[in-house]
């Protein structure tokens, strides 16, 4: 019978015990919940305000200077993940802040990274010599495996949000990390140069990839706001998303991350989605509009630059007070790659 846990008995209990020092444990008292019918996942469905989060990065900021911290950022720990640094099983989410004058040291590791710009105009990050300029709605990549430093020379702080696949990476034993010799990386590329040879449906005719990841660094929210605007002409709103679009490895087709999702999609004023779920557990950011996504039993109400997470297999739905724009992110493309995916559309 489904969900049945055997008797125990004091002749079983013994069993168990003798059976433990060697490593060994019964199956059929753990199986109903190691093989569940459905996703179980410890994720919880919760929202950070960004001007509740906002005054605490401030005083970090006071706290703490940028070269001391290496990365100066306030984890977005989901509350069923105590003490894992995850916003999701698989991924890790923070709010990195780098004030006027402060570099982040260059690094490289085996987890991907993206960045999601919150606050602040024309901070850099660099990418394998070539720096990219940050503005508010920007989506940036850190490929795997890749030197990288932030730095800050503008005269107003820079705010991001930073995704990473860290938990993915442990859970598979993966993890590598060195730092250069110098504080930031030398420029070789002008600012531009990826999105040149990658960006503008072009790119170099012998090109061949030698990673899953984007060529293209970043994907600047110029770009994405007016793909987004052109199409919502065409009043063809999708029942469950609105109008959603992926960012995609231009050189591919594929998602611009191999392990990291990353979506776009905009909500015209006063559109309710129809209720949908999916076993990736995504992380949301609200770019531009108010509105409100009933996930679990809790009403997040959101506007700009606010973040919330909806886990594996949660039925949600969305309402926009205003014409809305959100971002988010999932592991989606590694549960795609590994046949594991599922959606539930309901009807539609
Ligand atoms: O910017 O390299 O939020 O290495 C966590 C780890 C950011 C980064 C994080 C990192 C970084």
């Amino acid at each position: 019978m489904e969900g049945s846990v055997p008797t125990h008995t004091t002749e079983r209990e013994a069993f168990y015990r003798e059976i433990a020092p060697g490593n060994l444990a019964p199956l059929w008292e753990v199986l109903h919940s190691l093989v569940t019918p459905e996703p179980v996942t410890p994720v919880q469905p919760v929202m950070w305000k960004y001007q509740d989060v906002r005054p605490f990065i401030e005083r970090a900021g006071r706290l703490i200077t940028a070269a001391e911290a290496e990365r100066r950022v306030l984890v977005l720990e989901n509350p069923g993940l105590k003490g894992r640094s995850s916003i999701t099983h698989s991924l890790f989410a923070g709010m990195q802040l780098i004030l006027p004058g402060e570099i982040a040291r260059a690094h490289r590791h085996a987890a991907s990274a993206l960045r999601f710009i919150l606050e602040g105009k024309g901070a850099y990050t660099a990418v394998d010599g070539e720096r990219t300029y940050m503005n508010p709605g920007d989506f940036i990549i850190t490929p795997s495996w890749t030197f990288h430093d932030h730095g800050n020379t503008t005269a107003t702080p820079m705010v991001w949000l930073d995704g990473l696949d860290v938990p993915l990476v442990n859970l598979l034993d993966t993890s590598f990390q060195e730092r250069t010799a110098a504080e930031s990386q030398e420029e070789t590329r002008h600012p531009g140069d990826s999105m040149a040879r990658f960006g503008a449906g072009l790119m170099p005719v012998d090109w061949k990839p030698k990673t899953r990841t984007s060529p293209v660094f970043t994907y600047p929210y110029e770009h994405t706001r007016a793909a987004l605007d052109t199409m919502k002409r065409e009043q063809d709103w999708d029942a469950c998303h609105g109008l959603k679009l992926k960012f995609i490895n231009p050189a591919t087709g594929e998602h611009a991350m191999p392990t990291i999702g990353t979506f776009m999609q905009l909500l015209p004023k006063e559109f309710s989605t129809a209720p949908y779920r999916s076993t990736d557990s995504t992380v949301y950011v609200c770019v531009e509009g108010r509105g409100l996504t009933h996930v679990g039993d809790q009403f997040f109400t959101w506007g700009p630059r606010d973040i919330f997470v909806v886990p594996s297999w949660y039925r949600h739905f969305h309402h926009a007070d205003e014409e809305s724009v959100l971002f988010s992110f999932s592991d989606r493309p590694v549960q795609e790659k590994l046949d594991l995916w599922r959606e539930d559309r309901g009807n539609h």
